[in-house]
């Protein structure tokens, strides 16, 4: 059959079997390098949200981005997908548009329309096309906010201009998507009515639930960003109080560990915070001490 023996390099007849596996081998290396610059994308994306994150969180704001998550597509799941959507694999590229795919969560609402502007207002990416599954809930009760970017990545072989998709939901509807794609891999698009008929009330319960967590939105802020605080503040006295122990005498800073503990147990953000500028203004001293002595 023409075909089913070929010759490796050592001049012997090599079995359809290993020319096949030789052949997928290849394909995967091959793959490999495709999904690399994906690869990339999804890490410079998931950082760069996770920092966002951070910056709010560190500058004592609330943060409209809860948790970021990222993937790249497995190969099956391209393959499967170009299938259903007749996409010749040359078209993959460009036809499917969540090889790099990132998931951003967000805890109410309302901070899904937040994360869509800044988004928007980014220069490092460009919004192709967004679709509001949020507003406009699948047939299946699924919610989302999609957003397809391109993306700019620099690879050995210069730079690339990638599709990724970016889905941005509230943890609630996280949690009903999570668990209807996992009934949608078990029974493969076919899901029993029943199922069916549970999910859709889950899916209007979470519409309820993000609307009673919404209405008590800004108290939850509140209380969330007092305690930010709050960890902030003691943060800064143990770090203040353990420089400290480097350069004033034992018994002072054991009068200034007594009174922190004191302080501490009233529970008092007011209290600690001047308790807070106090110790600054000590350790300033001794910095200033030490300048001193040093000239
Ligand atoms: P996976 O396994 O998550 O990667 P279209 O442009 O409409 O022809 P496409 O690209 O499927 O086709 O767009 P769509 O509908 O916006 O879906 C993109 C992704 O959204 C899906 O990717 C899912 O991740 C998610 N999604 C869409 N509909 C549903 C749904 O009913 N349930 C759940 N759980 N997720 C959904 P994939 O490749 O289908 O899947």
């Amino acid at each position: 059959m023409y075909g089913a023996v070929v010759y490796d390099s050592g001049g012997g007849p090599e079995s359809a079997a290993a020319a096949s596996f030789r052949e997928r081998k290849m394909e995967i290396l091959l793959w490999r390098e495709i999904l690399s610059p994906y690869d990339l994308a999804v890490k410079e994306l998931t950082l760069k949200f996770e920092h966002l994150r951070s910056e709010y969180r560190n500058q004592g704001l609330y943060s409209p981005i809860e948790q970021v998550t990222g993937r790249v597509k497995t190969i099956a799941s391209i393959l499967e997908k170009a299938q259903r959507k007749n996409v010749k694999l040359e078209e993959v590229e460009e036809r499917i548009s969540d090889i790099a795919g990132i998931r951003i969560i967000c805890q109410f609402v309302e901070d899904i329309q937040t994360v869509v502007e800044i988004i928007r207002q980014r220069t490092d990416m460009e919004v192709v096309s967004e679709r509001d599954y949020v507003h406009h809930m699948k047939d299946s009760g699924y919610r989302s906010y999609h957003m397809i970017i391109r993306y700019e990545v620099q690879t050995i072989s210069g730079s690339r201009r990638i599709l990724a998709e970016i889905q941005i939901r509230t943890l609630a509807m996280n949690f009903w998507s999570t668990i209807e794609h996992s009934l949608q891999y078990k029974y493969r698009e076919n899901i029993p009515d029943h199922i069916r008929e549970k999910l859709t009330n889950a899916a209007n319960a979470i519409i309820s639930l993000d609307n009673e967590m919404s209405s008590v939105r800004s108290e939850i802020m509140d209380a969330q960003n007092s305690s930010q605080i709050h960890s902030r503040l003691v943060a800064d006295i143990l770090n203040n109080i353990q420089n400290l122990y480097r350069v004033a005498n034992k018994r002072e800073i054991q009068k200034i560990q007594d009174e922190f503990y004191r302080i501490y147990e009233l529970d008092d953000i007011e209290q600690l915070s001047r308790f807070g500028k106090e110790l600054d203004l000590i350790a300033e001293g001794y910095r200033a001490q030490s300048v001193e002595e040093e000239e």
